[in-house]
């Protein structure tokens, strides 16, 4: 079967635009008109399809790579079927235009540079589309839109496309809404104020039969909604990446895709380039809602975007240092891990949100390290190594029954209090920070604890940790014991409202109000929500921590 080379077709007016997504790889099987790769320049993204059916041999463009008409993206090993293209493009080996671009003038109405009291918007020329369904709303009244800004998305069964706004001014009235069709012509909204049109400027549309992509226009372009038979467009005025519009940055077969999870696309946090959202991206934050540990687009704009200098100016702060770091000495970036964001964005929020205090504390733990060490001799066959941290959470759990406030959550002005003991200890994985919860830790011994908890590391270690197993901890224990340390402050773990802190313990001297004994002493660090617990109640909880340590026989009583 021959080897067809897949090339970039005719992108309008565009030079040079920049590989955003891969949609396939090597050893796809792809079908003719198939999304293969999504490239953007700075008006508009598209998605350039196969001209050919078959499957992938080799990818010769990579992300961030260039790529022009007649590019080569990738090599196909075509099945005998004509490819639907091969009418537009005979030789599918010849830089075969699988868009016919045609320039046509849209928004053909000349208007004045500016003008005041009410304009209806009107849907523009939006191809051969017909009946075209409102997937998004993306504005509502009383937002001031700019010239181009997309106030719509609207989807056939072939292409989405975002509409954008004729003019500038306040939204007064929005004629549409999700789940409405709409065709050219018809109203969309009504704006006021000083608004201004945009001038009419011809812009590429695809048209041939085959048409795969379309291009927006060009920089003072008319804002015209662009489509084609196959792919769509980004919106014309969705500055990619950019900040100001806050609009989701998404190729539409990632829309549809995330239409049919019922995931928001404003929430999810692209990890391609320049933001753009991935299906990978709806995919983790599906996961991550179902663990309960989804972030929203805002609690992580608030985290990493201030390591990209935008955080900060919400709480009136001054803006997050920008520094051309190569400027002083050779650098190399590296995007964060997608656990350590949606940790960070979550840290942050609670770092921010709960006026927390860290208490310091040691626990004289020799005898129950003799303990342990005797436990473990015993046991040594079983296979089951007993940890600190296990009599730790043992621990807890007879502090938290005594305080309950410290088992409780915050909804409102009320306090929940919970009748159930699930802890949650933090563990280092490679991938980043994870939380593992240990159910019903008042109804299990230490042995069953510490099976528990050398599975659950396990699993997060290796990333598998299931939603179930991530969710509902009514208090955390973070232990550095295994590493090193005296004392630090941890941050709680919302909506819990406090959360144990452990570092290595050490021998040290104790006086016995005779003389100083030897003694080996944990040093905890309790942090805890001030809304909640008093400072003495803190203090108490500690001391009590360190009673049971110091002669676990306390946790029977
Ligand atoms: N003092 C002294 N030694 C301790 C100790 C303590 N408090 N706690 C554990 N140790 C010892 C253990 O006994 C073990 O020693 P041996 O190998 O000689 O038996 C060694 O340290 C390693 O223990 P461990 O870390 O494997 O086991 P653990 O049960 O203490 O901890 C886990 C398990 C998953 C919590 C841990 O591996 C981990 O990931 N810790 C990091 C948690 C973290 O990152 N917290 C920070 C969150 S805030 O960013």
């Amino acid at each position: 079967m021959a080897l067809v080379e897949v090339q970039v077709p005719d992108i309008g007016d565009f030079d040079e635009v920049t590989v955003i997504e891969l949609m396939v790889k090597v050893g796809d099987t792809v079908k003719a008109e198939q999304s293969l790769i999504t490239v953007e320049s700075d008006k508009a993204s598209m998605e350039i399809p196969s001209s050919t059916a078959g499957v992938v041999k080799e990818m010769r463009v990579a992300l961030g790579d260039k790529v022009k008409q007649g590019s080569v993206v990738l090599v196909v090993e075509a099945v005998a079927a004509a490819p639907a293209a091969a009418s537009a493009a005979p030789s599918s080996t010849s830089p075969s235009p699988v868009i016919a671009s045609e320039a046509r003038q849209t928004n053909p109405a000349p208007a004045a540079p500016a003008a005041s009291g009410p304009v209806q918007v009107h849907v523009p020329d939006i191809g051969d589309f017909k009946d075209v369904a409102v997937i998004e709303v993306m504005v509502k009244p009383g937002d001031t839109i700019k010239i181009e800004q997309s106030l719509i998305t609207v989807e056939s069964d072939k292409a989405s496309m975002e509409i954008p706004s004729s003019h500038a001014g306040v939204l007064k009235e929005l004629k549409v809404k999700v789940g409405d069709t709409v065709n050219i012509g018809d109203l969309l909204a009504i704006l006021e104020g000083t608004v201004t049109v945009a001038a009419p400027v011809a812009v590429a549309v695809a048209a041939a039969p085959a048409a795969s992509a379309a291009v927006a226009s060009a920089p003072a372009a008319a804002p015209t909604p662009v489509a084609a038979a196959v792919a769509a467009v980004a919106a014309p005025a969705h500055a990619p990446g950019g900040t100001t519009l806050g609009l989701p940055h998404a190729s539409p077969s990632v829309r549809k895709f995330a239409r049919e999870l019922g995931v928001p696309l404003a929430e999810v946090i692209g990890s391609g380039l320049k933001g753009r959202i991935t299906e990978a991206d709806v995919q983790a934050f599906t996961q991550a809602v179902m663990s309960g540990a989804a972030q929203t687009k805002a609690q992580a704009a608030k985290a990493p975007a201030q390591a990209s200098g935008g955080g900060g100016s919400e709480l009136g702060l001054i803006p997050w240092p920008k520094v051309d770091f190569a400027k002083f000495g050779p650098i190399e970036r590296k995007e964060m891990g997608r656990i350590k964001k949606i940790s960070g964005a979550n840290l942050l929020r609670n770092a921010i949100m709960i006026p927390a205090v860290t208490n310091h504390d040691d626990a004289d733990i020799t005898d129950l390290e003799a303990f342990r060490v005797s436990t473990n001799k015993e046991n040594e066959k079983s296979g089951v190594k007993v940890t600190m941290l296990a009599f730790l959470i043992k621990a807890c759990v007879a502090a938290l029954k005594k305080y309950p406030e410290f088992n409780s959550s915050l909804d409102g002005d009320a306090l929940v209090y919970k009748n159930y003991w699930h802890i949650g200890f933090a563990a280092d994985t490679p991938n980043g920070l994870m939380v593992p919860v240990i159910r019903d830790c008042d109804k299990k011994g230490v042995l069953q604890i510490s099976q528990e908890m050398g599975e659950l590391a396990k699993k997060a270690r290796d990333g598998k940790l299931g939603p179930a197993e991530m969710t509902g901890a009514t208090f955390t224990i973070s232990s550095l014991g295994g590493i090193g340390g005296k004392y630090f402050t941890p941050i709680i773990n919302a909506p819990e409202v406090a959360i144990l802190g452990v570092c290595k313990s050490t021998m040290e001297p104790v006086w016995d109000g005779k003389q100083f004994v030897p003694r080996l002493m944990l040093p905890l660090s309790l942090t805890w929500d001030h809304r909640v617990i008093d400072g003495a109640a803190a203090a108490r909880f500690n001391a009590f921590l360190g009673q049971i340590l110091s002669d676990f026989r306390r946790v029977l009583l």
